[in-house]
Parts: C-alpha cells; sequence; structure tokens
C-alpha cells in the first residue's frame, strides 16, 4: 500500500487547525501510520528542501518552517500521494481553489498549510528522514 509524508507547518498549527486538515485526509479514507510533533532545524530543512535551497525566498521560507513545532504525518492508502497533493491544491494558496485545503486555509505562496510528497521517491526518501522505520506503523 502507497505512503506519502505530510507535514503540518507553522501556520496550520497556529491557526489551530492541525484537527480540520487531518479531518479531510482521514475523510477521503487513508490511515494515519505514523506522527511526530517536531521543531524543524536549519539541518534538516535545508535536505527537506534541497530542490529550492538555491532560491532567493528560502532563508525566509526555512524561518518559517522552523518557527514553531510541526506536526510530522505519514498517511497510507491507494493512490494517497497524488490524491493527498488534490486535495491541497497549487502551492500558491492565493490561486488554491476554495475547497481545496490550501484555497480555503492557507496565506499565500510560502505559508500554505501543509506539505505533502510529490511523488513515490520523494515519499520514500521524506519518510526516511522523519521518521524510523519502526515508528511507522505500517
Ligand atoms: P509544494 O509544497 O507545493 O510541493 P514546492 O515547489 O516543493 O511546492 O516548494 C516547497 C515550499 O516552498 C512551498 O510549499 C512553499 O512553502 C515554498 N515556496 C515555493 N515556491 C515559493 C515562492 O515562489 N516563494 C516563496 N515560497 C515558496
Ligand atoms: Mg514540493
Amino acid at each position: 500500500m502507497e505512503k506519502t509524508l505530510i507535514i503540518l507547518k507553522p501556520d496550520c498549527m497556529e491557526k489551530r487547525l492541525a484537527g480540520a486538515v487531518l479531518d479531510r485526509f482521514q475523510k477521503a479514507g487513508f490511515d494515519i501510520v505514523a506522527a511526530k510533533l517536531m521543531q524543524l532545524n536549519a539541518e534538516l530543512l535545508r535536505e527537506h528542501y534541497a530542490h529550492i535551497a538555491d532560491k532567493p525566498f528560502f532563508p525566509a521560507l526555512a524561518e518559517f518552517m522552523g518557527s514553531r513545532p510541526v506536526l510530522v504525518v505519514v498517511l497510507r492508502g491507494e493512490g494517497v500521494i497524488a490524491k493527498v497533493r488534490e486535495l491541497l491544491g497549487p502551492t500558491d494558496s492565493t490561486k488554491a481553489p476554495k475547497g481545496t485545503i490550501r484555497g480555503d486555509y492557507g496565506t499565500d505562496v510560502s505559508v500554505n498549510i501543509c506539505h505533502a510528497s510529490d511523488s513515490p521517491e520523494s515519499a520514500a526518501a521524506e519518510i526516511q528522514r522523519f521518521f524510523r522505520a519502526e515508528e511507522v506503523f505500517a
């Protein structure tokens, strides 16, 4: 069964929307198989965001992502990687349709409620980055 990694970002935690966001994933039929509250440090963020670490917005993004504890979760289910991305909507919250998580709760292109893995390869790498094998109940 497919698995994906999500991170409920600092804006989600600050707005106390963790339950509302997880509810959407659970109502879509996905199971929580790992969860951990973490405050992400600079080294972990550089690794997690390696694909954009050279962008001018990266320092501000890293500061935002490390600004308070976030909830890191592994979800499991049929087609979970693509379906969770669809439920999130596009990166830019101001362009995300109403009814998507980012469209309903996000602020802008950076402050956008939730991270989700974008492919089977990144899901596998991201799950390993944040969890030990015995912490994933799948
Ligand atoms: P994704 O989260 O939709 O997969 P990515 O392109 O992987 O989007 O970017 C990772 C994160 O970096 C985004 O979720 C957002 O928080 C931030 N980000 C992406 N593009 C921009 C930008 O142009 N300006 C500011 N922040 C950005
Ligand atoms: Mg991404």
